[in-house]
């Protein structure tokens, strides 16, 4: 089991969401924020700048997403790395899992209305309704790269004891008495929240300049779950992103995009040469056993 499976396992049964601080070490943090300001302006520059010159990061609480995969190697390799792959593999409860949802997204303070209402995230992520069967199970999650503090935008969460009244099938809450029920997320650098499809949670404001949250979102399911996802990576076949992905990554990596593993008989003469082809580099030598 990965550092913190059983405890994250546990917090996500009984509140529907772990707060797992150190998950990424500080080199790793380091280079997921060298790979984040290839997209995004550092605070720095961001608070710096004329209103007009970042407007794209203006125009609303969803325009600071981008979608995996990402130049560089840091966010792709954290977003499929092994540490989060078995955690994965832990919480959904199967051995062969999928990456469905992989995004950066930053958010700076002072210009957009982040503030959500209490949501669940099934809706948008399965044509179905979610399952708590192991391997049946769906698990969301965020890795933080700044310090996610109560004035930097944590996502507040919902335990599980405050929604038990809620009657089956409710997207969202009405606030009331909620605020003071939830928790925020907060955490250094480096954290990783993990929550379930059925949790409800909120994206929350965010504090006047200086405060920014820079993260990665992910979304983890077993292999075979076809009515949950929330993206798929055919789609990025044409860029140089997944080109680059695909020749470096491990068999594990290529897998969790749900990739032909090794031994699956769509490995043939032809296909590996067509693959040879189309991604330069790549180490073909798993799939010719
Ligand atoms: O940004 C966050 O902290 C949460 C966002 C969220 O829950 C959403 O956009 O559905």
């Amino acid at each position: 089991m990965p550092a913190g499976g059983h405890d994250a396992a546990l917090a996500l049964e009984r509140d529907g969401f772990a707060i797992l601080p150190g998950f990424l070490d500080a080199a790793e943090v380091a280079a997921g924020r060298a790979n984040l300001a290839r997209y995004f302006p550092t605070p720095e520059e961001f608070f710096a700048a004329a209103p007009e010159k970042f407007a794209w990061l203006r125009a609303g609480q969803f325009a600071g997403l981008i979608d995996f995969p990402f130049v560089d190697d840091a966010l792709n390799d954290h977003l499929t790395h092994p540490r989060l792959v078995a955690l994965a593999r832990e919480l959904v409860g199967a051995d062969d899992v999928r990456l469905v949802q992989g995004r950066a997204w930053a958010k700076y303070g002072g210009n957009v209305d982040f503030d959500q209402p209490l949501h669940r995230d099934y809706p948008n992520h399965t044509l179905a309704y979610p399952s708590a069967k192991p391997g049946l199970r769906e698990l969301i999650g965020f890795i933080y790269y700044s310090d996610v503090t109560a004035d930097s935008g944590p996502t507040c969460l919902l335990p599980h004891r405050y929604a038990s009244d809620v009657p089956v099938g409710t997207r969202h809450l009405a606030e009331g008495t909620r605020r003071q029920q939830e928790v925020q997320a907060v955490g250094p650098a480096g954290t990783v929240v993990l929550y379930s499809p059925l949790t409800f949670h909120r994206g929350s404001a965010l504090g006047p300049p200086p405060a920014y949250r820079w993260i990665t979102g992910f979304s983890y399911r077993a292999a075979g779950v076809d009515w949950t996802a929330n993206q798929c990576w055919p789609p990025a076949g044409t860029t140089d992103e997944l080109h680059r992905f695909m020749a470096r990554a491990t068999v594990e990596q290529r897998n969790v995009l749900g990739f032909p593993p090794p031994g699956h008989p769509y490995w043939d003469d032809d296909t590996r040469a067509g693959i040879a082809a189309r991604y330069p580099g790549i180490d073909l030598s798993p799939y010719r056993q």
